[in-house]
């Protein structure tokens, strides 16, 4: 039964008995702690539980034969910085300026007095925690990286966070913890600019012969542990980071999280470095695939997992914590560094069965690994429910039995039902984002790319975007690699799709009647 007919069978008693399940199921839990490990480019097809071999990924396939596989999980969108607007706020991040990729000085996107994820659960007793990629910008106007950096996480709703304020390819390359540049000696202030260079400061441009690793003009800024970056910085000797530590001191500080919160309810929000550029994996990962620092950095990002499970293991936390694990876009091999990503790929598909990548409108850019454990209520197995990152609000909202006010989380439908296994359908639809702000529509079997112009391929990236002129409709149950363009054929599909993406453009998807059938008619 394909996912139409199955909608059309859904029978109002089924739904009754899943609600009457689920009441059940939020009586009797104590509010579940909550770890959402969310890697950086990760593509669909880069770890071993959705098919790689060349690179082995045991603690993440641990999380699949425990828990729950998903196979249609979706970032709201192709770049980083718009995947975690939504994450956090329950919003798609197109709905508001100034969300694509955050330039390193940005100030915060998030307004403090929106709905966050974080505040909502704060306010149901948990503590919660970033630690690792923000990239949503810090303060107001440019940053102060010299004094207090607010606001940023805390007043959007977090209770601590260890931050790389911005990419590991921008400067400032420090970290930030709470309101602060960690380990900054007042004696050495930073100074950041984006507008150009700064006296005496060596670039990768200028001195080439102190690069670890070649890269691309816009990457040719600031020489920083021998890695050139994007913009130029000077001073903070004390606070810069190593690339090299970056998984292990991430690492520590998500587990020392958990230890001196292990008796109250939690949410960690651990955001990988890995596997963004630069890729400077810790030399005891160097190596240890043959596909270079690409392949070796999603061994590093696993053993993250594994210390992670490990640390809940041993504080007898495991049973009653939500574990999940996904990525924020898809992949891509060459982001700037020369870091023999693209040379050594070989036959590994980083995309799996799927078109484009990073960047791109092809299901490559926003669907993503996705993987949910939860030993005291889910049962492992595998699911084609079609879910959003963007819904993990609504979600949890269920979860700690808050009803959203019409305000709060938009766009975040209530699929608990689907990620603890019991509903195999979730959405109806959904919007995807690509690079530039580009949509497309998910809805049933259909993917529908709106048409748009400009380049259909990226060569530097060696990416596929997805643009066409022409409006593009494929059946990704049949045709998952997007192959074959079938818009001539179903007009009345196309037509529907582009209505529904515009009443989605109107209001929020919460509010959008969902639809589950194509109207032959139309
Ligand atoms: C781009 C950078 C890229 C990466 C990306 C953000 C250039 C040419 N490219 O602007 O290297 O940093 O931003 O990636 O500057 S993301 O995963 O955080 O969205
Ligand atoms: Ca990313």
């Amino acid at each position: 039964m394909n996912r139409r007919e199955f909608l059309s069978k859904v029978s109002k008693a089924a739904i009754l008995t899943s609600l009457s399940q689920l009441s059940c199921i939020s009586s009797k839990i104590d509010r579940p702690n909550i770890v959402l490990v969310y890697t950086d480019d990760l593509g669909y097809g880069d770890v071993s539980c959705y098919g790689a071999h060349r690179v082995q990924t045991p603690n993440i396939d641990r999380l699949a034969r425990e828990g729950i596989r998903f196979t249609s999980a979706y970032s709201t969108a192709a770049t980083c910085t718009p995947s975690r607007y939504s994450l956090l706020t329950g919003e798609y991040a197109w709905r508001r300026q100034g969300t694509g990729i955050a330039p390193g000085d940005a100030s915060l996107i998030i307004p403090t007095d929106k709905a966050t994820l974080p505040r909502m659960l704060h306010r149901a007793g948990y503590t919660s925690a970033v630690i690792g990629k923000w990239h949503l910008g810090l303060g107001h106007g440019k940053p102060d990286w010299n004094g207090e950096l607010s606001p940023g996480p805390l007043e959007i709703g977090f209770d601590y966070c260890f931050l790389i304020p911005a990419t590991g390819d921008r400067v400032p390359c420090v970290y930030v913890e709470n309101h602060r540049v960690a380990g900054l000696d007042p004696a050495d202030p930073i100074t950041v600019s984006f507008a150009g260079p700064l006296a005496g400061v060596p670039t990768g441009r200028n001195f080439p012969e102190q690069l670890k690793v070649g890269a691309d003009d816009q990457h040719s800024d600031t020489i920083v542990n021998g890695i050139s970056r994007i913009g130029y910085m000077k001073g903070g000797e004390s606070a810069r980071w190593v690339d090299e530590d970056m998984a292990d001191v991430l690492t520590e500080k998500a587990r020392s999280f958990i230890e001196k919160n292990r008796t109250t309810p939690f949410f960690l929000y651990f955001a990988l470095h890995d596997i963004h550029v630069p890729r400077v994996p810790h030399p005891r990962f160097v190596g240890t695939t043959d596909m270079g620092a690409r392949g070796d950095a999603i061994v590093q990002a696993d053993w993250c997992v594994g210390e992670i499970l490990r640390t809940l293991d041993t504080l007898n936390l495991a049973e009653n914590t939500i574990f999940i694990f996904s990525s924020d876009n898809g992949p891509v091999l060459n982001d700037g560094y020369m870091d023999q990503a693209v040379e050594r790929v070989g036959d590994h598909q980083q995309t799996g069965p799927l078109r484009g990548g990073k960047y791109s409108s092809f299901e490559a850019g926003t669907r993503v690994p996705f993987l949910l454990r939860w030993p005291a209520k889910v049962e492992p197995g595998e699911s084609s429910a079609l879910i959003s990152q963007v819904d993990l609000f609504a979600a949890c909202a269920t979860l700690i039995n808050h009803s959203l006010k019409p305000e709060e989380a938009p766009d975040s439908i209530d699929v608990l039902l689907a990620l603890i296994g019991q509903d195999k359908i979730g959405r109806a639809h959904l919007v995807q984002e690509a690079a530039g702000g580009f949509l497309s529509l998910r809805l049933n079997q259909w993917k529908y790319i709106a048409p748009s112009k400009g380049a259909k391929y990226n060569a530097t990236k060696g990416i596929e975007t997805g643009r066409d002129t022409d409006p593009q409709l494929y059946d990704v149950e049949k045709d998952i690699g997007e192959r074959e363009n079938v818009a001539a054929e179903n007009p009345h599909v196309v037509r529907q799709m582009q209505q529904l993406l515009e009443d989605i453009r109107q209001k929020g998807e919460r509010f959008v009647k969902h639809q589950s059938h194509i109207d032959a008619n139309m």
